[in-house]
């Protein structure tokens, strides 16, 4: 197998994550999707033109949400409870929109400015970090599972390009810092 992705995309780092944690071997494809013939192969193999993707023999599967049921199927590994599903629909969620604020401001727009869509995606973000934060703090997090994971790889993607002040979410804070130094996140930590 073979996964395409990028070295900061945390969405692609779930994935790197995940398979250091539960010993699956795929090799890495490190694609830079700005860059035109990276773009080439990005476009060809996902029309979305978004990482990651996983490549399986004849099988392309885009999506780390859809890879991670892929893989999940393929291991045996028990499917996510609906409350999961619900957690990683949140984590998810702040995590669009914070990629959505980084390429507005990588295209010039002042993000904090009193906006709809700016305003939506603020709101969004500081909402859902509460409610993950409140998780966090009633030990939602302490089975080091995919969601789990997928929380870190948020939390450590955040604070690498400093995207929102976390200081007032202290449970999250040190749910970093308890994971900050496992090989399956000094081996992924993002890099530009
Ligand atoms: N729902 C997708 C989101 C993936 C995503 O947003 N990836 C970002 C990188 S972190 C991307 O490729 N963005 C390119 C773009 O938006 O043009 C997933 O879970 O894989």
């Amino acid at each position: 197998m073979q996964l395409y992705g990028s070295l900061t995309s945390p969405y692609v780092r779930r994935l790197r994550a995940l398979a250091i944690e539960q010993n699956i071997q795929f090799d890495f494809l490190n694609l830079n999707i700005f860059a035109e013939q990276d773009r080439e192969t990005l476009v060809k193999l996902n029309p979305t033109r978004k990482i990651p993707m996983l490549v399986d023999g004849e099988q392309v599967v885009f999506d780390s949400n859809v890879i991670y049921r892929y893989l999940s199927q393929k291991l045996d590994f028990s499917p996510l409870s609906w409350d999961q599903e619900n957690t990683l629909t949140l984590i998810n969620s702040a995590n669009d929109s914070l990629v959505e604020l980084l390429i507005c401001k990588r295209s010039d727009f002042d993000t904090n400015d009193d906006k709809l869509f700016f305003n939506l995606q603020r709101d969004r973000v500081q909402g859902v970090l509460s409610v993950l934060n409140d998780a966090a703090e009633k030990g939602e997090f302490n089975d080091y599972n995919y969601l789990a994971i997928s929380l870190y790889c948020l939390v450590d993607w955040i604070i690498f390009r400093d995207l929102t002040d976390l200081s007032a979410f202290t449970a999250l804070l040190d749910f970093h810092a308890a994971h900050q130094q496992r090989t399956s996140n000094t081996e992924t930590a993002p890099k530009d």
